[in-house]
């Protein structure tokens, strides 16, 4: 089983208009709400600092963007490549974007929140060390907040009532040391989507040659750190040119998979420079995670 890419692809290009998004705009949120698609994406601009661009849609393809950015470097800790990769979960009649803070000696796992997808107010960080690739779950699990996110490599756990004092660390997921493509490092892709089989969760995993692919794991509803499924191959790999040649080569790195009608949506950065939409029939994609 194959993402297809959508023939419209890619969907967004650098802005040479706007100095901050000039360079690159690539890893992004999408949620929908309103009966509109809402996307928060990763833009580098001629200073290389990242920062993060609000787009609207009515359909998931034509983008109408802000002409400023969202979220700039604002609080020390990103002050010296920015505010990176957001990830956008809906939960309790808010928003959250979990989104890394790049300083000059570590990077940060972020967590805020917006009532409006546009004003966002730090909650606080998951932890103080070198942290990334944090989601947090769409609903509570057991009465309290959910939130995966990257340990050196491996895909973790933590669980937390207020989003400040987070507990219950456990590692989930690790890559598989002889299976290729998910060897030397693997990360969460976008929001958890729940399902009748359980939390599907799109990952990303990377090799010795530092090629970016994308898979699928089934994690248990009601304790998520009992990984059901975990398929060896893997859904997604650079292959278009835009994919394979950009700012940072060969990678495919998704923050946003949500189920539109009957099928998975899956917008994603290529090669740190573009955003592609790939998508799937959901029943496919759940009968090839079940696989595993
Ligand atoms: C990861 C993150 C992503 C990026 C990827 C490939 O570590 O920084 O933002 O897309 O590397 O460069």
């Amino acid at each position: 089983m194959r993402l297809t890419r959508h023939p419209q692809s890619p969907l967004l290009y650098p802005n040479p208009l706007n100095a901050w998004e000039a360079l690159n705009v690539f890893n992004c949120g999408v949620v929908r709400h309103n009966g509109l698609f809402h996307m928060l994406y990763r833009a580098q601009g001629v200073d290389y600092v990242s920062r993060i661009g609000y787009a609207v849609s009515a359909d998931g393809l034509r983008w109408n963007r802000l002409q400023q950015p969202v979220l700039e470097p604002h609080q020390g800790r990103d002050d010296y490549r920015g505010v990176e990769d957001p990830r956008i979960t809906p939960l309790d009649g808010t928003f959250y974007m979990t989104y890394t803070a790049f300083g000059a000696h570590s990077f940060f796992p972020m967590i805020a929140r917006s009532d409006n997808l546009i004003t966002w107010t730090d909650v606080g960080p998951l932890e103080r060390a070198q942290n990334k690739d944090h989601v947090l779950f769409p609903e509570k699990i057991g009465g309290r907040y959910a939130i995966l996110h990257r340990r050196p490599g491996q895909i973790w756990i933590a669980y937390s009532d207020d989003l400040i004092h987070w507990d219950g660390q456990q590692v989930i997921m690790s890559p598989r040391l002889d299976n290729g493509w998910d060897s030397v490092s693997i990360g969460s892709n976008g929001v958890p989507i729940r399902t009748d089989h359980g939390w599907l969760l799109c990952y990303h995993g990377y090799d010795a040659a530092h090629v970016y692919r994308q898979s699928v794991a089934l994690l248990d509803l009601e304790d998520p750190t009992q990984v059901i499924h975990r398929p060896q191959e893997f859904i997604m790999e650079p292959s278009e040119w835009w994919e394979i040649h950009g700012d940072v080569p060969n990678v495919v790195f998704s923050c946003a998979a949500l189920v539109v009608g009957e099928d998975l949506y899956c917008y994603y950065g290529g090669a740190d420079r573009l955003i592609g939409l790939a998508t799937a029939p959901f029943a496919d994609v759940m009968a090839f995670a079940q696989q595993g």
